[in-house]
């Protein structure tokens, strides 16, 4: 079985040519196409696309792709790690064994693209030159995930050149629909009733089938550069995590770098590329998903942005919103399941102030404003490459990547986190990031608004158990000085009033909490001490020329003592789940801030 060998064997350019002759004699192509990357090469395969009706062109070199009405969303409940024990995988991942896992893709792929083109995508995830870049090899039959894959890894020749004789990660994808013999395609073949997207961590293979969609067929993105990676980082002592990665530079003209975890669909682009309300301050962005962290030989930790694009969601980025990244996804970028205006523009809800009087849905439907349906898909999408950002960092493609100054944790929480507080101690931030808890949105493919505990923003991408990667976190205490060690925040963007309305502006304003983190890693900005860490003192937040409404600021930073005492059992409960993996000292955290209300 080709996805049981270790990963020693998927070495340099001789495993390579095995690996490929085995998938092609197991999918069973009418052709193989080894990607080069090349404009020329783009060009013919966005022809190919739009003549199969998959894409249909824009202005300005974008494309529009409508999905499948069932492939819409990464799909968790087809997501595997499939491991030897059920124990290695972890409680909060699905589980199959190997063998059984083996059974089931091998009867899956064996013909799965007759009648269709084998495409073997070399990529880079990370700066080519950088040491803790990753190869991976993606085999797929769909044209689609090719110039997705383009802009969103260094894709190519250049890529497949660094691979020499160093190891690589296979990824398998299929749609899943093979072709008989003069059978016409359609536009977005998937085969949904078979999806499976599975990770072996022991081999480092992705083994996906069935859907065309983002994190499901982009292998680059949550299945090598969070699953599989954050199985390499424990194993190589560093983190793969869920978080944007932005430069932040004060009125004075120091500079300080940040990352964020939200979960999917929680506002990580529109962080990322934050154009600041306050005069004089600057935002720059390294990546918008996923940042690579390693420890750096001054004992600081430093990221990387794995990826080489952005896959955003579009409903809601507007000019308002996300000028740059209107900017950035104003040519050359490519749509999915937008919907499409009379100028032949895409158009998503949120857009435009008021929609268009006529529009094609993202169902291909025709469309007026007025009606229950959408025009486009809640999880709509652009891909749009990173140097078309107006405000990309300069050091976005240093090797060993930027020093960090500040861990951010949010979640999309309409009741008791606060706007802002700092953690009391890097295991009070490990335990922010542990606890962390999010309304759902349709990034995941399940119910919309429910609140779920999501660890790190990392619950759908994490290769191995939740308990020791809460260790493996704790671990860098005893790796390096405190001191040295990123502060770590909580943010919340999405509290409400009792009338549902946003207590918090947002967006633009949010550089107002940039600047107390900012100032708080300086040690200048003052703090009040509560008992799970530290909010700003009386005046310290600057909400100068902000109107907010009256008691906004009072409820945005109030402590609800019960409310926390009850989050803190819930919490308890929950890492229950991870039993003895769960390190103590995360209980002995939680007990310390129970004590601290208790206390008069
Ligand atoms: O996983 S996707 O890449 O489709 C998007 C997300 O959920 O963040
Ligand atoms: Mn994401």
């Amino acid at each position: 079985m080709i996805f049981n060998r270790s990963l020693k064997e998927y070495t340099g350019y001789l495993a390579l040519q095995t690996w490929i002759n085995q998938a092609v004699a197991l999918c069973q192509p009418s052709e193989v196409w080894l990607c080069d990357g090349s404009e020329e090469e783009n060009r013919l395969l966005l022809e190919r696309l739009v003549k199969s009706g998959t894409l249909t062109p824009l202005k300005n070199g974008c494309f529009l792709a409508r999905s499948d009405p069932s492939d819409v969303a990464r799909v968790e409940e087809c997501t595997f790690i499939v491991t030897e024990t059920k124990e290695e995988a972890g409680p909060t991942n699905n589980w199959m064994d190997p063998e059984e896992m083996g059974a089931v893709l091998s009867q899956l792929f064996r013909g799965s693209m007759q009648g269709r083109t084998l495409y073997v995508i070399p990529f880079c995830m990370g700066p080519l030159s950088s040491p803790f870049a990753k190869i991976g090899i993606q085999i797929t039959d769909s044209p689609y995930v090719v110039v997705n894959m383009r802009i969103m890894t260094r894709m190519g020749k250049d890529a497949l050149s660094t691979l020499q004789e160093g190891a690589f990660v296979p990824c398998m994808h299929s749609v899943g629909r093979p072709l008989k013999k003069g059978e016409q395609d359609v536009p977005w073949p998937c085969n949904t009733a078979n999806r499976i997207i599975a990770h072996f961590p022991a081999t480092k293979a992705i083994w996906s089938y069935g859907s065309g969609y983002g994190g499901n067929a982009l292998l680059g993105k949550k299945c090598l550069a969070l699953r599989i990676a954050s199985c390499l980082a424990r194993e190589e002592g560093w983190l793969a995590e869920h978080m944007l990665i932005m430069g932040v530079t004060n009125p004075a003209g120091v500079k300080k770098y940040f990352v964020a975890a939200f979960p999917s669909a929680c506002g990580k682009t529109n962080l990322a590329l934050l154009k600041p309300a306050l005069p004089g301050w600057k935002v720059e962005v390294v990546g918008d998903d996923i940042a690579w962290i390693h420890l750096g030989e001054d004992g600081r930790l430093y990221a990387i942005n794995p990826e080489n694009g952005f896959f955003g969601v579009a409903p809601g980025t507007n000019w308002k919103s996300n000028p740059y990244a209107m900017e950035a996804i104003s040519k050359n970028t490519l749509f999915t399941n937008c919907a499409l205006n009379d100028e032949g523009e895409a158009w998503w809800e949120g857009k435009t102030k008021e929609p268009p009087a006529h529009l094609i849905s993202w169902l291909g439907k025709e469309w007026r404003p007025g009606g229950e349906e959408k025009a486009a898909h809640p999880n709509a999408r652009f891909t749009a490459p990173l140097s078309q950002c107006p405000i990309l960092d300069p050091a976005f493609q240093a090797p060993l990547g930027v020093p960090l100054s500040a861990i951010l944790f949010g979640g999309r929480r309409s009741d008791l986190e606060p706007l802002v507080y700092e953690a009391n101690d890097f295991v009070g931030g490990v335990l922010v990031g542990a606890s962390l808890a999010s309304e759902t949105t349709a990034a995941g493919g399940g119910a919309v608004g429910r609140l779920r505990h999501d660890p790190f923003a990392m619950l759908p991408f994490l290769g191995y158990p939740m308990g020791d990667y809460f260790a493996h976190w704790l671990s860098f205490k005893a790796r390096t000085k405190e001191e040295l060690l990123p502060k770590i925040f909580a943010v919340n963007w999405f509290r409400k009033d009792e009338k549902g309305d946003y207590l918090w502006p947002g967006f633009g304003e949010n550089i107002r909490v940039l600047q107390w983190i900012f100032e708080r890693t300086e040690g200048t900005a003052e703090a009040k001490e509560v008992p799970f860490g530290h909010i700003p003192a009386e005046g310290t937040l600057n909400t100068e020329g902000l109107n907010l409404k009256e008691g906004a600021l009072e409820e945005l930073f109030r402590v609800d003592r019960e409310g926390w005492l009850k989050k803190l059992e819930e919490t308890k409960n929950y890492f229950g789940l991870f039993g003895k993996r769960c390190p103590p000292e995360l209980y002995r955290e939680i007990e310390r801030i129970e004590a601290a209300f208790v206390r008069p």
